[in-house]
């Protein structure tokens, strides 16, 4: 795929990353989605490399580049009404960051949004998304996407 790319802040979700699923996700403010996200992004489940910026140093290394792997979409298992960007940072990280800014620019696509019968069918999904993405980020062509101009404005 083309690389797409988000600039926004991160605001509260559902409540629901971390808690039930045991994946936090920074959920993207709903003006920059909808302004900067092309109008045919189809939904689904994406990797790519993000950026924090605007964060206390002792949560996160301004400097670096953290794997992700998003949910673009509406969560049909939660039925959610509207449209959420959310960005899993594949990093383990010792404070929330609301508010700070998110830089991500995505390079693939996974899969599309299911819906499960279970929780725990989505959360084995959720763990195996992050493992591909991971892979697919160390791998030649993964590391190649990394440095980004975008990254640096
Ligand atoms: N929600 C769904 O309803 N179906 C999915 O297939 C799905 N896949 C996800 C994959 C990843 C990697 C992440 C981070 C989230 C996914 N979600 C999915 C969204 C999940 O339901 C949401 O992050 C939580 O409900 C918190 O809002
Ligand atoms: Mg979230």
């Amino acid at each position: 795929m083309q690389p797409v790319y988000l600039n926004g802040t991160v605001i509260h979700g559902y409540g629901r990353g971390s808690r039930d699923l045991g994946c936090p996700t920074a959920n993207i403010d709903n003006q920059s989605v909808e302004q900067q996200l092309p109008k045919n992004f189809r939904f689904g489940i994406y990797y790519g490399w993000a950026k924090l910026v605007g964060v206390s140093p002792s949560v996160a290394d301004e400097g670096q580049l953290y794997k992700m792997v998003a949910s673009v979409g509406v969560c049909p298992f939660f039925g959610n009404q509207t449209l959420s960007v959310e960005v899993h940072l594949i990093h383990e990280f010792p404070e929330n960051f609301y508010g700070a800014t998110l830089k991500v620019k995505f390079v693939g696509y996974l899969r599309g949004e299911k819906n499960f019968c279970s929780m725990d069918d989505l959360i084995l999904a959720i763990r195996k998304d992050i493992t591909d993405a991971s892979q697919a980020l160390d791998s030649v062509e993964g590391q190649k996407v990394k440095n980004d101009p975008f990254f640096l404005k």
